[in-house]
């Protein structure tokens, strides 16, 4: 992308255009364009229109230019909206959510931004309206929020709603201040899910019980490398990584509901199956699958493989249906030829249906896992129970959510305004899938992900307009198809959303309180700290909707969240301190220390810390020797945490409290290292230290 060096005459040459094109086209794409949607017609070859004439090609071109022009501090996408011209609003917030909440989707939202941002930019959330939904010091917050952290590979916690970060939990990655990767078993899980150095995690979501949050596990995707991770949510610690077969970029990631009966990790990219070298430049013989794990073992059950590539995933509440977005039906390598039909799909699996395949040996063992052929044309698919159900969508939705009462699927147009409501129930029983389709409301220009309250309203981010747009999904199943009386209310988001998560929104009850957008771009929302900004994650008051959507919060956010799921605090139990019966390894009390010389070139250590210090002083190896420490932090009061680095040996341990942990180095350099303690954990922290001396092998 290059720099406009004149944003604002653009923007406006723009709009005009953008008017003219409007007016032109309005009688010819109304009606027609959204019943067309439903339909299951061939595609143009020459860029369909999207909407008022506008084709993805504009829409793209029109996206880059905002996030040019916005970069030099104007606001773009305002611009786009018609009335553009009204004077800037000086309202108070109240008062402007008020006035906002009563014009709908709102023309006077060009104001928005300045006000919001001139007041609203301070986060902490200690004045005016947002004063009661901050969290005094020394204050729990009622939510913890799990956020992925994208291509760091980590999940993120924090406190909801004050949005504090209150720790990280390492999953595809080594990360020393919490020793993931540099003690014995996390090394392993990291090498058995297949040792690369990172990931990219989108989607973590908590296990639930009876369409309820149990607390339990967390899973998690890597789009990177194709894997699934699970959390272990008693210790905050990633338990185990499944590098999943025929499969590269699991996307979505998901559960069979209501008691995560099973995990699902949605295959975006295509590639030949197996990725051996066969098939390189046939992209026909290229294929991507929904993969079923085992929440309890973490093994791949059976795979489904399907036509085009796949996106996001979501279960419906009953535990028969699993629906996965996807694009490029057309199974196109370049760009171009993905967006060159006009449809694309949701895909419903019928989990009983491929149970019964499997059992039944209808599938082809690909890299030892049973792959079922859920493909279009495949004799699976005949009858009147296929495996897979191909409901047909515009251009490459993008997001789907299952709404709380398990009703519908609602997939985010993306490259269409509109969001598709498909009815969970009619899915089974329609002879044509399209048929399924329930509600089409046009909701604004790039929507992505969608989310829930309490009270039968769907947030949905759009990206393109910057914005989040409340609707009413029973109101858009009563509506026309392309309406846009089902919105409830936009709100300006800074900037480019991707997912939004709402309090509780993937269970049967959501809270209905707190909603937090995780927006792309902040451009000048925050100082300024080099030319890779963060992201800037908002959270808004969604509980009165009188008031309408409030925003409570900025909070800057390194790259880069993705999804993000809400839980109430009363649903997860953290453990304080290890309990040593949950560890494979023996516990070192204090007076067990051992010192092993096993063989000549083979030490074993046993070995304890506590404040201030470590069982051993000093320890003598020869260069050379293949040195194992055990370790067993021996306090039993909560947060004495201690550590034990090992210089020179890119090492650190951490050891919270009964915790036990080991690792295995060759000593391989003579001298001197002192082994110290990296927590700061009492007054004689800086002591806290062991001597490790490697003696020269022919000294
Ligand atoms: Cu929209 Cu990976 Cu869920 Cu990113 S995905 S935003
Ligand atoms: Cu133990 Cu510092």
């Amino acid at each position: 992308m290059t720099t406009d060096p004149n944003p604002t005459d653009d923007r406006e040459a723009r709009s005009d255009e953008q008017r003219d094109d409007a007016a032109g086209t309005a009688s010819a794409t109304e009606d027609g364009a959204a019943e067309e949607r439903r339909t299951d017609e061939g595609s143009t070859d020459d860029g369909p229109e999207i909407v008022d004439g506008r084709t993805v090609e504009h829409l793209i071109t029109d996206h880059e230019r905002d996030i040019a022009a916005t970069a030099e501090g104007t606001d773009a996408t305002a611009a786009r909206r018609p009335n553009l011209d009204l004077p800037r609003l000086e309202l108070g917030r109240r008062d402007f959510m008020k006035a906002g909440a009563a014009v709908g989707a709102m023309t006077g939202l060009a104001g928005c931004t300045s006000v919001l941002s001139d007041e609203g930019n301070g986060g902490g959330g200690s004045s005016g309206a947002s004063g009661e939904h901050s969290v005094a010091p020394g204050e729990h917050d009622e939510y913890y929020g799990f956020l992925s952290g994208g291509h760091t590979g980590e999940i993120r916690v924090v406190g909801i709603p004050s949005m504090r970060e209150l720790m990280r939990i390492p999953v595809f990655q080594a990360e020393s201040a919490r020793g993931f990767g540099h003690d014995a078993k996390s090394s392993e899980i990291l090498e058995e899910g297949g040792g690369y150095t990172w990931g990219d995690t989108h989607h973590p979501r908590v296990s639930q019980t009876d369409n309820d949050y149990d607390g339990r596990w967390l899973f998690v995707n890597d789009k990177a490398n194709g894997r699934m991770a699970r959390v272990d949510l008693e210790y905050f610690e990633t338990d185990a990584i499944t590098n999943v077969p025929n499969s590269q970029a699991v996307h979505g990631a998901c559960m069979q509901l209501p008691d995560t009966q099973l995990v699902f990790g949605v295959g975006e990219f295509r590639v030949p199956m197996p990725n051996d070298g066969r098939d390189v430049d046939d992209p026909d013989a290229y294929g991507s699958v929904l993969t079923a794990i085992d929440p309890e073992t973490m093994d791949v059950e059976w795979q489904v493989e399907v036509d085009g590539n796949m996106d996001n995933g979501d279960g419906g509440k009953e535990g028969r249906w699993f629906f996965a977005t996807g694009y490029n039906s057309e199974e196109g390598v370049t760009q171009g030829e993905m967006t060159r039909s006009d449809r694309d799909y949701v895909k419903a699996f019928d989990i009983p249906a491929i149970w019964d395949a499997v059992e039944a040996g209808n599938y082809e063992e690909i890299s030892g896992v049973p792959v079922v052929d859920g493909t279009m044309d495949s004799s699976l698919n005949e009858g009147d129970r296929p495996v897979v159900r191909y409901v047909p969508t515009p251009k490459s939705p993008h997001g789907v959510s299952v709404t709380p009462d398990g009703n519908y699927a609602i997939a985010s147009g993306k490259l269409d305004p509109t969001c598709t409501v498909i009815g969970v129930d009619e899915i089974a029983e329609v002879d044509d899938p399209a048929d399924a389709i329930l509600g089409q409301p046009r909701v604004g220009m790039g929507p992505l992900h969608t989310a829930y309250d309490d009270r039968g309203h769907a947030y949905t981010t759009l990206f393109i307009d910057s914005q989040v747009v409340k609707w009413d999904y029973e109101a858009a199943v009563e509506a026309e198809a392309g309406s846009e009386e089902p919105i409830v209310e936009k709100h300006d988001v800074h900037y480019n959303p991707g997912h939004l998560i709402a309090s509780e929104s993937y269970t049967a009850s959501p809270q209905g309180d707190y909603l937090v957008s995780l927006n792309k771009l902040s451009k000048d929302r925050f100082l300024p700290v080099g030319p890779i900004h963060p992201e800037n994650d908002q959270m808004f008051y969604i509980g009165d909707d009188d008031a309408g959507m409030e925003l409570v919060k900025d909070k800057p956010s390194y790259p880069e969240p993705h999804d993000a799921s809400i839980v109430h605090r009363d649903k997860i139990e953290p453990a304080k301190t290890w309990d040593p019966d949950d560890y494979d390894l023996d516990f070192v009390p204090e007076g067990e220390e051992s010192f092993e010389r096993v063989d000549d070139s083979t030490v074993e250590i046993e070995m304890w810390a506590r404040r201030n210090e470590y069982a051993f002083p000093e320890v003598t190896v020869r260069e050379g020797d293949e040195v194992t420490i055990r370790i067993s932090n021996v306090e039993t009061t909560s947060d004495v945490i201690h550590s034990i680095a090992i210089p020179e040996y890119d090492i650190n341990l951490a050891l919270a409290p009964q915790d036990t942990r080991e690792v295995t180095f060759t000593a391989d350099e003579p001298g001197v290292y002192w082994a110290y303690c990296a927590y700061f954990c009492s007054a004689l922290h800086l002591e806290m230290r062991s001597r490790i001396l490697v003696e020269p092998r022919d000294g």
